[in-house]
């Protein structure tokens, strides 16, 4: 199913779209990004969820066709959401670890943005922390490459998987995403509230941004502001949506 719908040449039509979420400044909730994830629809199976077919398309080598088709609509996109927003919104976009250590994935970014004119600026692509320590030095050259273009670069489930630190160490980033399973600072507040601390603390350092990813309650949100985390994503902000529903989040307290 997944091999027909991404060989056919045009995913839009085998039923994929692109849906975006909202990352807000903790501090006031305005949005200033929205992370760009893939949704898939077959026609005759109808909605897949997404792990299942990122992870079906990571074993067959489809999923860079996945991450090209995201990036590109997220870039066609990126046009609506300014004026949706009445300013310019960065767009994220999820590269899998595996495309970073093969050709192709920065002609797609400069397909991406000239086809679309969008300002390198703009444009934040996410890699998965589940990469191998193996991996780091090709993948730290094109993040470097990258952020010569003017492409910022984030970090993804940073603290889920192994190695974070080594990951950090080896990749000049500029924004961090905290796992959601490190996030819960309201519930565990000794343990993860000194984990995040501390990676706030690292990252101020290094001058890398910090978004606290789940965030499904005002206080968790509440605690991770304490904590110094700029920026948050979540339910509580919003889920990922289609761009013609998307609007402000309601503000706090509201
Ligand atoms: O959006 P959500 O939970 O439903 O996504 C599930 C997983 O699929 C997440 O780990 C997310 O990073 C991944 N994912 C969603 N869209 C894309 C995409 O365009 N490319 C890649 N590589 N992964 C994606
Ligand atoms: O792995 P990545 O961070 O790229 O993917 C984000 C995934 O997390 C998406 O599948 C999205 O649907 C999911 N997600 C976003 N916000 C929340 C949240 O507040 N709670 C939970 N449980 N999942 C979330
Ligand atoms: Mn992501
Ligand atoms: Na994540």
């Amino acid at each position: 199913l997944l091999a027909g719908a991404l060989t056919g040449g045009d995913p839009a039509a085998s039923g994929f779209e692109v849906h975006y979420q909202p990352i807000v400044r903790l501090g006031d909730r305005t949005t200033v990004a929205v992370e760009a994830l893939a949704r898939w629809t077959d026609p005759v199976a109808g909605p897949i969820h997404p792990d299942v077919f990122v992870t079906m398309a990571e074993r067959t080598g489809l999923v860079s066709a996945i991450d090209d088709f995201v990036l590109d609509q997220a870039c066609a996109d990126a046009h609506a959401l300014a004026e949706r927003y009445g300013r310019p919104i960065d767009v994220h976009v999820n590269v899998s670890a595996g495309r970073l250590g093969r050709q192709g994935l920065e002609d797609a970014v400069d397909a991406a943005l000239t086809r679309h004119a969008l300002p390198p600026g703009r444009l934040v692509v996410e890699i998965t922390e589940t990469l191998r320590i193996s991996d780091l030095p090709r993948a730290a050259a094109v993040v470097e490459r990258l952020r010569a273009r003017g492409v910022r670069v984030a970090l993804d489930d940073f603290g889920s998987g192994y190695n974070a630190l080594a990951q950090l160490h080896g990749l000049a980033v500029d924004t961090v995403k905290l796992d959601s399973t490190l996030t819960d600072v309201d519930t565990a507040p000794d343990r993860a509230g000194a984990l995040c601390r501390s990676v706030v603390a690292i990252c101020a350092d290094l001058g890398i941004t910090v978004v606290a990813e789940g965030i499904e309650t005002p206080e968790r949100a509440a605690a991770l502001a304490r904590l110094g985390c700029a920026l948050g994503q979540g339910y509580l902000f919003g889920p990922p949506t289609p761009l013609a529903q998307l609007g402000e989040p309601a503000a706090p307290g509201s």
